[in-house]
């Protein structure tokens, strides 16, 4: 049996690493390259935290293994056929810079997100905001906590009162993308886009934001922020409306109360 306290400790220890290196270079990230668009970058920070994270929870777990965005060739394709290989008996998924493009214009919403699949099963989740040492951390069927005290989601019960956050991932979908923001645009109370889709889902875990959806996300993008976001009382599914797994990509997560109107509004057939 895994101590679910003590993986989490190495988590956030992890997490705390890499966001240092995060703090120390924000604004100025050395080498910068493409991946599988020029809306997808890749910095050599982000490869450096990815190696920082490695090493602690390896070391501390070296039965575990990591399915990390930066060992991972570029695209969606790849992305895929990687979840696909994963070995989820005791799986680390690590994003060392969620909201890349931020890091690398000195724009402060980048997390480091961190999340562990245990017997098959999404267990934990830490998302770390080094710009605002915020560290928001849950074991799933316990709580969540941010900076050590609980949280949970809003009990906003309707969309015309909600918060909603969004993100544009890469060209393919920003189409439909917008077109689901101009369905928002005339009840829902606002939207908020901030690069960082681990951000948004532990904000909707906090209850700063009531709903969260993106298309085309990859597991490392989600997994910390899904049980977040389940053990925080929220619900998180497919936009299909089936539920959050590993392989999810168009992501629907909200504070469980308007999940149904959210789904509803945003289906484009
Ligand atoms: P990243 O910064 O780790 O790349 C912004 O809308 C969100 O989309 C961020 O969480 C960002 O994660 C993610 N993102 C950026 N490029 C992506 C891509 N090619 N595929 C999937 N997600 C991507
Ligand atoms: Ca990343």
């Amino acid at each position: 049996m895994l101590d679910l306290l003590a993986a989490q400790k190495a988590a956030e220890k992890a997490a705390r690493a890499a966001g240092e290196e995060i703090r120390r270079h924000i604004g100025n990230p050395e080498q910068t390259l493409e991946k599988s668009s020029p809306h997808d970058l890749v910095t050599e920070v982000d490869k450096r935290c990815q190696g920082i994270i490695e090493s602690i929870l390896l070391e501390a777990y070296p039965k575990s293994q990591l399915l990390g965005e930066e060992a991972v060739g570029a695209g969606r394709d790849a992305a895929i056929q990687a979840v696909k290989e994963a070995d989820s008996s005791f799986l680390w998924v690590v994003d060392p810079i969620d909201g890349t493009l931020n890091f690398i214009r000195g724009i402060p919403f980048c997390t480091v997100s961190i999340g562990l699949v245990y017997e098959g099963k999404a267990v934990l989740g830490v998302i770390y905001d080094p710009m605002r040492d915020e560290m928001f951390s849950g074991i799933e069927g316990q709580s969540v906590t941010l900076n050590g005290k609980p949280v949970w989601v809003s009990d906003v019960d309707d969309v015309f009162a909600a918060v909603l956050s969004s993100g544009f991932p890469t060209g393919d979908y920003r189409g439909k993308n917008a077109e689901q923001i101009r369905r928002f645009g005339s009840h829902a109370r606002n939207v908020r886009a901030m690069g960082s889709a681990a951000l948004h889902l532990a904000y909707v875990a906090a209850g700063r934001l009531d709903a969260f959806w993106e298309n085309d996300l990859n597991a490392w993008d989600l997994l910390a922020g899904a049980v977040l976001v389940q053990t925080a009382g929220g619900r998180v599914s497919d936009e299909d409306g089936s539920a959050y797994s590993l392989s999810t990509r168009h992501v629907v997560a909200t504070n469980g109360k308007i999940h149904e109107q959210i789904l509803a509004d945003l289906r484009i057939d």
